[in-house]
């Protein structure tokens, strides 16, 4: 078996090796979770995704807050403090920080699984005059209720979720998500959320295929992932990236297709894997929203839509949402 990377924790290993049998063997459709391809190497490929021409939603989200950071600073409560679920390299949020260190003092609290992308924030971010990092290695929620229970009695909390990340999650599982994240936060509370909007099937599907295969990279990783940490013998060469439109679900698949029928061991998680021709793992969704549909998904959850502002060359919205 090989041997688990230093830099994780032994509950990050075994979270892992239990995760990674489960979902492949789920009855029908074979699943690995998403999150488990953002960390070090997935992170870094990622972010390569993000400067791709054929991907403009990092720059739409990056561009929304450019023009408009000083507009949703102002319709935010003071003194407020920031904390991020996903922050990644913190670039996009450098404008919101520094809008808000214009009036206050500002602690910033990226959660992150991963400790390279939280060392990388450090370094962007650390220069912003009247604001103080301090990052949680933690998952999302355990997270920003650590942050939440942390707060001085007169601090409003803005929690940024950008990038769509939310789109990760299925629909009604998105929406449990938000309940869950407004059961830890005070009324008026700010939630920012990054929405990639539904675009045009061309725009759409471009998207997902870049020529030099940076996409199908990132994807594949993930099974040179499970080899390296816990020991399995998949053959990459005996797979191919596949990125699907999904219409009825109104969103992007990423799946990794079996060329052949294989079998793959996991001796961490003692499993023995029978793939047959053409059948795939589903690693990845990417649900796209209406504009007009996130003023729902605000009120099934407990926020209302304050504001909403979308990009003109790619359709991309920020939402502010406000916890009622
Ligand atoms: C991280 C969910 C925002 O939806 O575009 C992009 C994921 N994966 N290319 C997206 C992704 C491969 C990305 N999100």
């Amino acid at each position: 078996m090989a041997t688990p990377a230093l830099s994780l924790s032994h509950r990050h290993v075994s979270a892992f090796a239990a995760d990674v049998p489960d979902s492949l063997t789920k009855s029908g459709q074979r699943e690995l979770p998403s999150k488990y391809l953002y960390h070090e190497l997935g992170s870094a490929l990622f972010e390569t995704i993000c400067v791709l021409p054929e991907y403009g939603l990092t720059r739409a989200d990056s561009r929304l807050l450019e023009k408009y950071a000083g507009e949703i600073v102002g319709r935010l409560p003071s003194p407020i403090q920031v904390a991020e679920l996903g922050s990644g390299s913190g670039k996009k949020t450098r404008w919101i920080l520094e809008a808000l260190s214009r009036r206050q003092k500002t602690y910033y609290y990226p959660i992150e699984i991963s400790p390279s992308a939280l060392a990388a924030l450090a370094k962007e971010l650390g220069q912003i005059d009247l604001v103080s990092i301090v990052g949680y290695e933690r998952p999302y929620l355990e997270g920003l209720r650590a942050v939440a229970e942390g707060r001085g009695e007169q601090d409003n909390l803005l929690v940024l979720f950008l990038g769509s990340t939310i789109g990760n999650f299925d629909r009604d599982k998105g929406d449990a998500f938000l309940q869950e994240m407004r059961a830890i936060l005070q009324p008026g509370d700010a939630l920012l959320l990054g929405t990639d909007l539904e675009k045009s099937l061309e725009l759409q599907l471009l998207a997902p295929e870049d020529p030099a295969g940076v996409k199908a990279a990132f994807n594949m990783n993930l099974l040179a992932r499970i080899n390296r940490e816990l020991g399995a013998d998949f053959d990459l060469s005996c797979f191919r990236h596949q990125a699907r439109w999904n219409r009825v679900e109104r969103r992007i698949e990423m799946h990794l297709r079996s060329l052949q029928r294989q079998t793959v061991h996991v001796p961490a998680a003692s499993l023995r894997l029978m793939l047959n021709e053409d059948e795939t793992i589903w690693t990845e969704s990417s649900h796209k929203y209406q504009a007009e549909e996130i003023a729902g998904m605000a009120a099934r959850t407990g926020f209302r839509c304050e504001g909403q502002w979308i990009d003109n060359e790619w359709p991309f919205a920020q939402n502010l949402l406000i916890a009622g």
